[in-house]
């Protein structure tokens, strides 16, 4: 990725599911023009996901993900269902396509595929093949689905355009009208970022959070001024008027909250982002959570990061000293990473999750999903650390 890229996690998701051999990833080649996933007429070519993103006119940016097939069999072909359903969460609109009369896998997967909150878009494949075959399994699928699938052939390139109609048609709301300030600040005010000077990002880089945020106050023609945490009163002094908007990150809040202008309202980047990956209220909720826990309560820290863990890890080591500081060493605190996140949630009282700017919003919602569906309240780093420190209460919620 160059830095000049949308990142991956602000695209939409599209992905193709269907057994092996039903021409997802020539549909992956032929939508995006370019040839990057195997083809071949060996079933089970096509082994982990593969990434593709481009600019698709007029959605905007997006990732296709070709995937190695819901039929797969034996121990490896095991693994691949399951790299297969991980794509399932972070899945915002799932082309599913249909090959032959036997289709209760494909319907199994379109009803899984919906209920984690994808959009479905049926299509019939290799329709040049035998077009009446191909028909009766459009009227087959419409009458179980509710759904006309589209006929395509991703060899001969047709019903392609109208793939794409569907999925720009299928763009979610939430996706289209995806910001990150909200109505926290009005065109051209003036706001100051608060960035902590152990910057935890790689040598001359700002994390992804910072470079967003900055981005969007600057469309917003917000005259933007950034400090660390040791120059806040400094940056502050050096103004003319208090800033309408501070903006720090959540390590430094308590002491940015003593010092800022009455003035000036106060959020931090985690909060931000908890909004616009997540859902902030139910975030909100689960933080009060925090109240009931007990010296033998479980809690899991979700992060998405797999880096190396830094010394002053927020996750692996802020938050969990500053839960025992509270409620005694015997508190069990978990971690997982990445992709992985346990099925057996029940046990926990609570998840705190970290603030996912590597995920896309779809796929923290889903876990949000999991975590309600398990009657564990969610919430995440930002939010937790304010309420730690007592200023949940005084920090603004986009
Ligand atoms: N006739 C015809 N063959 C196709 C079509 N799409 C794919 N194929 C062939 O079907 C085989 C499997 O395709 P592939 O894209 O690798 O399937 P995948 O396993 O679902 O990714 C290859 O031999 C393709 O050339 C199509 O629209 N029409
Ligand atoms: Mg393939």
């Amino acid at each position: 990725m160059s830095l000049n890229d949308t990142p991956r996690a602000n695209r939409l998701h599209i992905g193709i599911f269907g057994k092996r051999n039903s021409g997802k990833s020539t549909l992956v080649n032929a939508l995006t023009g370019q040839k990057l996933s195997v083809v071949s007429d060996q079933p089970g070519t096509t082994t982990d996901p593969v990434f593709k993103s481009m600019e698709l006119h007029p959605v905007g940016p997006v990732v296709f993900i070709d995937t190695a097939g819901f039929d797969d069999e034996g121990q490896l072909g095991q693994l691949r269902v399951d790299k297969t359903r991980e794509i399932m969460d972070k899945t915002d609109i799932a082309i599913v396509v249909f090959d032959g009369m036997d289709f209760h896998k494909e319907l199994e997967w379109a009803g899984q595929l919906e209920k984690a909150g994808a959009a479905v878009i049926p299509v019939v494949g290799k329709a040049d093949l035998d077009k009446a075959q191909a028909e009766a399994v459009k009227e087959a699928v419409k009458r179980e689905l509710n759904m006309e699938p589209i006929l395509i052939s991703a060899l001969a390139k047709t019903g392609l355009d109208q793939v794409k109609a569907a999925i720009e048609a299928a763009v979610p709301e939430d996706f289209k009208r995806q910001k990150i300030l909200g109505d926290l600040v009005g065109d051209g005010q003036l706001v100051l970022l608060v960035m902590p000077q152990d910057i935890q990002a790689p040598k001359g880089r700002l994390i992804l959070p910072q470079v967003q945020t900055i981005r969007e106050l600057l469309d917003k023609r917000c005259v933007t001024v950034c400090t660390t945490a040791d120059q806040f009163a400094f940056g502050l002094a050096a103004l003319k008027e208090p800033p309408a908007l501070i903006i720090t990150d959540s390590q430094c809040f308590k002491r940015v909250y003593e010092q800022k202008p009455s003035a000036s309202r106060l959020t931090s980047f985690s909060v931000l982002f908890a909004a616009y990956k997540g859902d902030i209220d139910t975030f909100a909720e689960g933080a009060e959570a925090i109240d009931r826990l007990t010296p033998s309560s479980k809690v899991l820290i979700a992060e998405a990061c797999t880096h190396a863990p830094l010394e002053e890890d927020i996750g692996r080591v802020k938050i969990p000293r500053l839960l025992r500081k509270r409620f005694g060493e015997s508190l069990q605190v978990d971690l997982c990473a990445g992709n992985d996140f346990p099925r057996d949630l029940e046990s926990y009282d609570l998840i705190i999750h970290c603030g996912a700017c590597m995920f896309n919003r779809r796929h923290v919602l889903s876990r949000i999903a999991k975590a309600k569906d398990a009657g564990v309240p969610i919430t995440n780093y930002g939010i937790t650390i304010a309420k730690l420190s007592g200023i949940l209460d005084k920090i603004q919620l986009p």
